[in-house]
């Protein structure tokens, strides 16, 4: 069990928190609230007729749905700059501490490890997640805090955001269906939202990304202890996964085949998984970042106590992470890069 998780069941025994049955009324996003006047929270929003989108009409579809996709939003540049840092780390992995998880079997006792521990091999295959390279590579903190991005973001919380955490995928994660928000979980929980950037083409077979339109709205599953999955949790993920098999039967299952430059952004609740890979050879390389705002994630996960180093792009903020501070910003291609 990680540092974290233990020091979390350690003031859980001390002030065990009250089970939720949901996200708590009084601070959830206002969107989230019923009936939001969505015209007129959009009339006195400053940047709604700065954007390339319509949006009102996006956030009535976000309300309705639980996502939104913004076409060709990002350039070619950007990505290709942060794929060219992946592609260094990958290179010279063991120059560095940078965690990946590691889903497959023969690490399923220490699935984080640092990726100067782990073959090339290994790395560069299938059930792996790059974990916040966002960190150390400038271009990914670019493409998190896209201007496209957060704007969106902001108008859902209607507050500065703040981003969490960032996953590189190579390969399609093959997952099983899940909701973000019982694993993470920011200061205010139901402040959470992601997105998923297309850093390439994503081609048919090749891990898709698919997701149930309105499953935002489902019930919330009891882990036994409330709705986040703890150390003191009786039910398990595989649990989890049956329970929104059973609730999601009905709603429209829809595949995501983005062009690289497009971004999905979901809801906490938004139920969604990985498909099979159902051809070896195809990469489908993706970046997912979960962010929150500043009132929902004021503390890096790392370190609780301390005030965070903060970056801003784009009026959103991002935190340096505590306790791999020698790599942070270490990969530079993104430096001279527009947004
Ligand atoms: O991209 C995928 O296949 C899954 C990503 C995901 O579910 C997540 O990061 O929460």
């Amino acid at each position: 069990m990680s540092f974290v998780n233990k020091a979390r069941q350690a003031y859980n025994k001390l002030f065990p928190a009250p089970v939720l049955t949901d996200f708590p009324a009084e601070n959830l996003p206002w969107i989230d609230k019923k009936n939001p006047d969505i015209e007129g929270f959009v009339r006195q929003f400053p940047k709604a007729t700065q954007l390339p989108y319509d949006l009102t009409e996006k956030l009535h579809f976000w309300k309705e749905n639980g996502y939104v996709i913004l076409e060709k939003v990002i350039s070619d540049e950007l990505i290709d700059a942060y794929l060219a840092d992946v592609q260094e780390l990958i290179d010279d992995h063991k120059k560095y501490d940078i965690n990946i998880r590691i889903d497959r079997p023969e690490y399923s006792k220490h699935p984080v490890m640092k990726v100067r521990d782990v073959p090339r091999e290994i790395i560069e295959g299938q059930y792996i997640k790059i974990m916040d390279f966002h960190n150390a590579s400038v271009a990914g903190k670019k493409l998190m805090l896209h201007k496209a991005i957060v704007s969106f973001l902001e108008a859902i919380f209607n507050e500065k955001v703040v981003a969490m955490q960032s996953l590189t995928f190579l390969y399609g994660s093959q997952q099983e269906t899940h909701q973000d928000f019982p694993y993470v979980v920011p200061q205010v929980p139901s402040h959470l939202a992601a997105s998923w950037i297309a850093l390439e083409d994503v081609k048919a077979g090749s891990g898709e990304l698919h997701y149930f339109v309105g499953s935002h709205k489902i019930p919330k599953f009891d882990w036994g202890n409330g709705i986040f999955f703890t150390g003191e949790s009786s039910k398990n993920p595989t649990d989890f996964g049956r329970y929104l098999s059973a609730k999601c039967e009905g709603f429209e299952r829809k595949t995501l085949l983005l062009k690289k430059g497009d971004v999905l952004i979901w809801h906490a609740a938004l139920a969604h998984g990985g498909e099979p890979i159902l051809d070896d050879s195809l990469t489908r390389k993706s970046y997912v970042c979960h962010y929150s705002s500043a009132q929902g994630y004021f503390r890096h996960r790392h370190d609780l106590v301390n005030e965070p180093v903060r970056y801003n792009l784009n009026g959103a903020d991002v935190f340096a992470d505590p306790k791999l501070k020698e790599y942070e910003n270490s990969f530079k291609r993104g430096e001279s890069l527009n947004q």
